[in-house]
């Protein structure tokens, strides 16, 4: 497949801009190759790619660097031809740095290692789409987070959990597939963001899955590696907690047993037998009717540390989700809430797991809702590696249907300041490791795509799955910076295609959270779907609502004094913030207090004019994204216009219902008109 759909950001068009052409010309004549390494090959290979479709020409490779127009090579091997300064430089960062430094003449890529080397060369094909003088660049990068992962829910019959956009690229019908080209430019597109790891199943790992550690299956696993290897990414596994009993003969999978230790050694033994640079295991344990340590009254600390003994061998990870909840738990009684578990669960045990297992822990304290507060565990545990858990798939944000652009969002979380070590402590240093001695930590996050042709649904998804790369490499990037440089590979320069698109994209989460759950509530979702309306329904629910609304008002009482308490789980000066009605910023109000209908927000009006107003309002952005959209039907190919326009459409109709329903929901809830009088349906 070389379609635009397909090729996503990667596009390499030709460039058009007479200014630079003849400057890249130059430069992309004769290449000198100064490593061997893997992905230093890959960077060449990229680079074949790359430049007879942008600049229709063909260069020469060598290892004569000092004839050759770009050199690339990793520290070591092109030691020779870098300054003392720039030596210095790189020998301060870390191994993923890279280093590109040009005069009229020449051009290096220097990397710290050869992955690093790639992530240059990527570097450069971005600046060249991007139309940037490559001539006389100083530049110097490293990334920001250790651990840059996506998650895959991918299941073996080809399904994936929460994914829309179409079936598996790593599994049919409970087969590996076997042309695997896909998995290799999905490897691609991840490497030029950045990407270093991935788990390739969902974590949720059902019956057969639970194979992928036996010998059945590592044979086709070890290939996946070897692929992943190329572009500098490690593989990871989810595992099922229960797999001694399982897949084993035995009749336990107590943590502390000894026999149970022991099976997981030697299965770690095997796994590496297969894949020496195995990453480790992701593992969801004890949330959602998955087994965990918990059936045999052991903790989370317990369960994590016996699969890090079998991993520490060969330096792998656990990497232990932090999503654990009572999905059971009855939502009458007032001292139970879903949003307390994870800090509730996890808190008490800092300091008692071993150094390779990280926590994983869901941005916000819920479940990727439009708008929740950031989760009070993060940084809560100074003695404890832990990294974030974004979703890029777009599970309540509008299934790939709706636009929304989540960059801002995972921004504003990660510039949420804790105050656990004092003002400063937001949780970007936290995940980066500058906060509490962390030996890893980063950011994961479950992926977007699927195997339709343009991998996300959407055409516009792609622009978070590119975003979420770029951010994480380097979170200080504005949310507009990653949506131009998004537009511009993807679709080109034009400035009536930049500025539609990128003012689109920055408005949609907005847009989407007009008009549906209101104040961050959440939910309101059909259950078990996760889209449309419904807003009493909760899949687990016998017992109420989440949103409990009643006659009089809406919201849930977190705090202190009247509610769960969740609001104690913050720092000062959240926790006096978020409890205090006074204070608390409107976007969150519902999430941590419940009030009358009438109550007034800071913005002046009325919690249910709010409701009322954003939902004639989120409907009426949705018509405007389609006139917008529309206004490039002349810019964009015919496929991906058409694409981009019929989800706008079904977006329409989303927005619609959401609009009809929460507005009449709450008029009859509450006896209150629309100040302005608009029908309500
Ligand atoms: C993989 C939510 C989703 C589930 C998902 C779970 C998780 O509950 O709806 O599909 O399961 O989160 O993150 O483990």
């Amino acid at each position: 497949m070389n379609s635009k759909k397909y090729n996503m950001w990667l596009q390499y068009q030709p460039i058009t801009d007479t200014k630079m052409i003849e400057q890249y010309q130059y430069f992309f004549t004769k290449i000198g190759v100064l490593s061997e390494g893997l992905q230093v090959q890959a960077a060449l290979d990229e680079l074949h790619a790359a430049v007879p479709q942008m600049l229709d020409a063909k260069f020469t490779v060598s290892n004569d660097a000092l004839n050759s127009t770009i050199v690339i090579g990793n520290r070591n091997d092109l030691a020779r031809f870098l300054d003392s300064e720039q030596q210095a430089k790189l020998a301060d960062m870390n191994d993923e740095a890279f280093l590109i430094a040009s005069n009229q003449e020449q051009l290096i890529i220097a990397g710290n290692s050869d992955v690093a080397v790639l992530y240059g060369v990527h570097h450069l094909l971005r600046l060249v789409q991007l139309n940037e003088d490559i001539a006389q660049l100083s530049v110097v990068e490293q990334p920001k987070n250790q651990f840059r992962m996506l998650n895959q829910w991918d299941n073996f019959d080809g399904s994936i959990e929460r994914g829309y956009s179409g079936q598996s690229i790593f599994y049919q019908h409970n087969q590996f597939v076997e042309d695997k080209t896909r998995i290799k430019d999905y490897a691609r597109f991840l490497s030029s963001v950045g990407i270093n790891a991935i788990s390739i199943n969902n974590v949720n790992v059902w019956e057969e899955e639970t194979y992928f550690i036996t010998k059945k299956y590592l044979p086709e696993i070890q290939e996946i590696a070897g692929i992943f290897r190329v572009y500098g990414i490690t593989l990871y596994l989810s595992i099922n907690f229960g797999s001694p009993v399982t897949i084993g003969d035995l009749d336990t999978a107590d943590p502390l047993d000894q026999s149970v230790q022991n099976w997981w050694k030697e299965k770690a033994k095997e796994i590496y037998d297969y894949i020496p640079d195995f990453g480790g295991f992701v593992v969801k344990a004890d949330s959602e009717n998955r087994p965990g340590p918990f059936t045999y009254e052991r903790d989370h600390a317990d369960g994590s540390n016996m699969l890090a003994k079998a991993l520490e061998p060969f330096q792998g990870k656990v990497i232990w989700r932090c999503f654990v909840y009572n999905h059971l738990q009855d939502w009458r009684d007032r001292t139970t809430d879903r949003a307390r578990a994870a800090y509730d669960h996890f808190k008490p045990l800092d300091g008692r797991f071993h150094e390779n297992v990280i926590l994983q822990v869901k941005n916000g304290p819920m479940d990727f809702q439009v708008r929740e507060p950031a989760s009070p565990l993060i940084g809560a545990m100074p003695n404890t590696n832990q990294m974030i858990e974004f979703q890029v798939a777009q599970e309540y944000t509008g299934q790939q249907i709706d636009l929304c652009y989540l960059i801002p969002q995972w921004k504003e979380i990660l510039a949420f300041d804790t105050h656990i070590k004092g003002t400063g402590t937001t949780i970007e240093e936290i995940v980066a490791g500058n906060i509490h001695p962390y030996k890893y930590s980063g950011v994961a996050a479950v992926s977007n795509i699927g195997d339709d042709e343009n991998w996300t649904g959407n055409t516009l998804a792609q622009a978070n799955l590119y975003g979420y790369g770029r951010l994480i490499w380097n979170p200080s990037l504005l949310s507009e910076q990653i949506a131009e440089e998004w537009i511009k590979q993807t679709f080109g320069s034009k400035e009536e295609v930049l500025n539609t698109i990128e003012d689109m994209l920055l408005n949609a989460w907005g847009i989407y959270e007009n008009y549906t759950a209101p104040l961050g509530v959440g939910w309101m979702v059909t259950p078990g779907v996760h889209y449309g309306p419904n807003i009493d329904g909760y899949e687990y629910s016998k017992w109420g609502t989440y949103h409990f609304a009643d006659r009089d008002g809406i919201g849930v009482d977190r705090t202190k004094e009247t509610g769960t308490g969740y609001t104690e789980q913050y720092q000062e000066p959240h926790r006096t913030i978020y409890n205090d009605l006074d204070q608390v910023p409107d976007e969150l109000l519902l999430f941590f207090h419940h009030v009358p209908y009438k109550y007034t927000l800071k913005s002046g009006k009325t919690v249910i004019q709010h409701i009322y107003d954003a939902h004639f309002k989120g409907y009426e952005q949705v018509e405007g994204l389609i006139e917008q959209w529309e206004n490039l039907r002349n810019y964009v190919d015919n496929e991906r216009f058409a694409n981009v326009q019929d989800r706008l459409e079904r977006q329409l109709d989303n927005a619609k219902e959401w609009r009809d329903q929460i507005n009449t929901y709450f008029y009859r809830k509450s006896g209150i008109g629309d100040q302005h009088g608009r029908t309500i349906y």
